[in-house]
C-alpha cells in the first residue's frame, strides 16, 4: 500500500494549547505522533513510503476561501512583526488571539487580531513559523493519495499532519488548518461520485460545512455527540444537508464510553449507505482517537475494534483514499493505525 508522508510536518510544532478554563498544555498534536506511525508502518511489510508531489493552489483554493489562505499564509510573519519580545524568543511563541467573532455580523478586520479570531474557532489551532507549509505538504500528501487511488485503482494511506477535518472553508480548528480529506474529496469528485465517511472522534464539523449543499459528495461522521463533546455546536444528528445536499449528509453523535460494538453498530449504518450512494470513491478520515486510553477522548474502543472497522470499511471495495486525522495516545497510535490499515493492503 502507498503511504504519502513528508518530514514538512516538523516545522509545525507550537509550543502549547489553550485548554478550558484558560489552562496552557503542550500540544497533543504533536510531531511525536508521526514518528509512532511511521515506526509502526516501517515493520509491516506491506507500507510503500512515497513523497508527495505538488498540486499547486487550486485544488485547495476550490475549497477554501482566499482570504483565509492569505491570513494563514501571512500570520506568523506579522506577529513576529508586532512585537519585539515575540522575535526574540520565536519558539516559545504561537499565535492565538484571544477574542473570536461572532460571524452573524462580522468581517475579518485588517488588524492582526481581527483577522485571528476570524478565522480561528478555537485555541487548539496555533499558528507558528511553519503552520502554513506544513498545512500545504499535508494537503499535498492527501492529494497524492487521491491521484494514487484514482490512477491505481486502489487504496492508499495520506500520512497527514497537521490532521484536516475541524478546517471549515474559511476557518481554522482543532489542529486543523487545511481541510485535506476535504480537497482530496473535492478533487476526486471531478473523476466520479464521492463518499467521505469520517471516523475520527471527534465531529467532522469543516468536511460537514464544506460539502453541505453538495450532493456529489456523500458525507458522514460517527462521533462523540457534541451535545458533551468538541467541537460542540455542529455535528448533531438533525443536520442532514440543506439545498441540492438535503440528505446528503450524516451525523451518528454516539454517547460517552461508546465501545465497540455500540461503535460498530453506527458503521454498519453508515456503510449500507455509501452501498445506497454507489460511489466511485471513498476518502476515509481516519482518526484513531476513539481509542479506549485516548487523552483526548471518551470512547473505548480495543485494536480488535479498529481492525474490525478497517475491514468493514474495506470491504466497501472502493478505491479508498485514507487521510490521517487525530488519535493522541502516541504510545498506541502506531499499532492502532497500523491495525485499521491492515485491511486495505
Ligand atoms: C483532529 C482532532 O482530533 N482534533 C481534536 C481537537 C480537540 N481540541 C479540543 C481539546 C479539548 C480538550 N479538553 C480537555 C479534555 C482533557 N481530559
Ligand atoms: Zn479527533
Amino acid at each position: 500500500m502507498k503511504v504519502f508522508y513528508s518530514e514538512e510536518h516538523r516545522k509545525h510544532s507550537p509550543p502549547f494549547e489553550v485548554f478550558d478554563g484558560g489552562i496552557r498544555v503542550p500540544y497533543y498534536e504533536n510531531p511525536d505522533r508521526m514518528d509512532r506511525i511511521v515506526a509502526a508502518l516501517q515493520k509491516t511489510d506491506w507500507a510503500e513510503f512515497a513523497e508527495p508531489d505538488d498540486f499547486g493552489l487550486d485544488p485547495i483554493l476550490a475549497v477554501h476561501d482566499c482570504g483565509y489562505l492569505n491570513f494563514l499564509a501571512s500570520c506568523w510573519d506579522e506577529w513576529l512583526a508586532s512585537d519585539p519580545e515575540i522575535a526574540a524568543s520565536p519558539e516559545q511563541h504561537a499565535f492565538l488571539p484571544a477574542t473570536f467573532a461572532l460571524r452573524r455580523a462580522a468581517r475579518p478586520t485588517t488588524s492582526l487580531r481581527g483577522r485571528g479570531g476570524y478565522y480561528l474557532m478555537d485555541l487548539s489551532a496555533c499558528i507558528v513559523a511553519g503552520t502554513y507549509t506544513a498545512a500545504l505538504t499535508s494537503a499535498n500528501i492527501a492529494l497524492s493519495a487521491a491521484n494514487s487511488s484514482f490512477l491505481l485503482h486502489n487504496s492508499s494511506f495520506a500520512l497527514c499532519r497537521p490532521p484536516g477535518h475541524h478546517a471549515g472553508k474559511d476557518y481554522a480548528a482543532g489542529y486543523c488548518f487545511i481541510n485535506n480529506a476535504a480537497v482530496a474529496a473535492n478533487w476526486l469528485s471531478a473523476k466520479g461520485k464521492v463518499a467521505l465517511l469520517d471516523i475520527d472522534y471527534h465531529a467532522g464539523n469543516g468536511t460537514q460545512d464544506i460539502f453541505y449543499e453538495r450532493s456529489d459528495v456523500l458525507t458522514i461522521s460517527i462521533h462523540g455527540d457534541p451535545d458533551f463533546e468538541y467541537p460542540h455546536y455542529i455535528g448533531f444528528a438533525d443536520e442532514t444537508g440543506a439545498g441540492a445536499g438535503l440528505g446528503f449528509h450524516k451525523n451518528f453523535p454516539l454517547p460517552i464510553d461508546t465501545g465497540d460494538a455500540g461503535y460498530l453498530a453506527a458503521l454498519d449504518e453508515a456503510l449500507s449507505m455509501i452501498c445506497n450512494f454507489a460511489p466511485e470513491f471513498l476518502v476515509l478520515s481516519a482518526g484513531v482517537d476513539a481509542f479506549d486510553g485516548d487523552p483526548l477522548g471518551m470512547f473505548h474502543l480495543t485494536r480488535d475494534g479498529f481492525m474490525e472497522i478497517g475491514k468493514r470499511v474495506a470491504g466497501l471495495n472502493l478505491p479508498t483514499a485514507v487521510i490521517m486525522e487525530g488519535g493522541y495516545a502516541n504510545e498506541a497510535l502506531g499499532e492502532n493505525t497500523v491495525t485499521l490499515l491492515e485491511n486495505f493492503k
